[in-house]
């Protein structure tokens, strides 16, 4: 069966949005607008599953939203909402934790990096997450879903609902009308040379929202010296860089800060070495500051523009909610009647 194209994706409101934010996720957010629908969601009910202080997660989802609306995102043609303002993606949850298996969820990698040593205490949320996660996309019966690297597995978790759903109520969809498949089952959408941005301190471990050292991050809100001091101080090695891309594979930190200027410049590691091949690093971490800093600054600014505007950012969130729910609530229904739950 063929499903309407349709791409969703989520940002989780924890702060400290970052470059590897942006390239992994959010640039490619604005792109895909050019060519499909699109739903994008503030996910404030993933953000929970760590403890989240009320006051900073409303701040941080203002924060997100402005980041969406200052990379260009259009929430008229398409949509920004938050995810708790559609009750559906909860109630989509229950139906598919009953469909997914512990077995399943045992074998996701980012649980148990989150959980750490202390498994005993780590929410149920953060354990369930990626069945909140396939019902965000799948509420909205969701073709494509731009993601970084580090979210494939969840993904691959997601398809394996959708694909158990429809076996298990094969009959009951057929039955109620909806052809050979309810659900479509996404497709990741892990694309360009920066899909997994590392930590400007270490070239092995993925820069990230939650790593104690600022220095390891460029952040969206970051102003032009914190960029240019950042970049300075990212770790290198003492080679200059090499003309070919197959060395860079046992340089992680060069290969990062290449792969970070090939993605704010729209163009592809190689072209980059061609530019800068034979370079020390101190030419070439010039060269990205610059660029570094023409691209995000302008975001920065209007995001810190965006913010002082918490009722604007709000209407936006509630626009986008309601146009959300039309969908959710089309879907939600249909799942209670294959499912087989009385009523409406
Ligand atoms: N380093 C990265 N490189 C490329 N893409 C990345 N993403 C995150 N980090 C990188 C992508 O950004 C989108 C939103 O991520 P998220 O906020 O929902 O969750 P996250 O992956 O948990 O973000 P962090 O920064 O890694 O937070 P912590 O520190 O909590 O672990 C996703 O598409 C993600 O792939």
């Amino acid at each position: 069966m063929s499903f309407r194209e349709r791409v969703f994706s989520g940002v989780q409101p924890t702060g400290n949005l970052h470059l590897g934010n942006y390239l992994g996720a959010i640039k490619r957010f604005v792109a895909l607008q050019a060519s499909h629908d699109c739903i994008y969601c503030v996910v404030d009910m993933h953000a929970m599953t760590v403890w989240q202080e009320p006051s900073e997660l409303a701040r941080n989802t203002r924060e997100v939203t402005a980041a969406f609306l200052a990379c260009g995102i259009d929430p008229e043609k398409h949509i920004v909402f938050n995810q708790s303002q559609v009750a559906e993606h909860a109630e989509l949850a229950w139906v598919f934790s009953c469909v997914a298996r512990v077995g399943w969820l045992n074998r996701m990698t980012q649980f148990k990096e989150k959980a750490g040593k202390d498994r005993e205490n780590a929410s149920v949320g953060l354990y369930s997450y990626p069945v909140l996660m396939a019902s965000d996309i799948l509420v909205y019966r969701a073709t494509h879903v731009p993601v970084g690297e580090d979210q494939k597995q969840h993904l691959e978790l997601a398809r394996d609902i959708a694909q158990k759903f429809n076996n298990d109520f094969a009959e009951s969809i057929r039955g109620h009308g909806h052809g050979d498949a309810f659900f479509p089952l996404p497709e990741p959408l892990i694309q360009g040379p920066a899909t997994r941005v590392m930590s400007l301190r270490d070239g092995t471990k993925k820069m990230s929202k939650s790593d104690p050292s600022d220095y390891s991050r460029i952040n969206l809100t970051d102003d032009a010296d914190a960029i240019a001091q950042k970049i300075r101080k990212a770790k290198t090695d003492p080679e200059p860089l090499p003309h070919d891309v197959a060395a860079l594979e046992r340089r992680p930190e060069a290969d990062n800060l290449v792969g970070i200027y090939a993605a704010l410049k729209d163009v592809t590691k190689a072209d980059v070495l061609a530019e800068f091949g034979g370079a020390q690093f101190s030419t070439f971490k010039a060269a990205l500051i610059d660029l570094a800093v023409s691209v995000l600054g302008p975001i920065g600014s209007e995001m810190k523009r965006l913010v002082r505007d918490p009722a604007y950012i709000d209407s936006v969130l509630a626009s986008g909610a309601e146009r959300a729910r039309v969908i959710a609530s089309e879907t939600m229904q249909a799942v209670k009647q294959i499912v087989g739950f009385v009523g409406r």
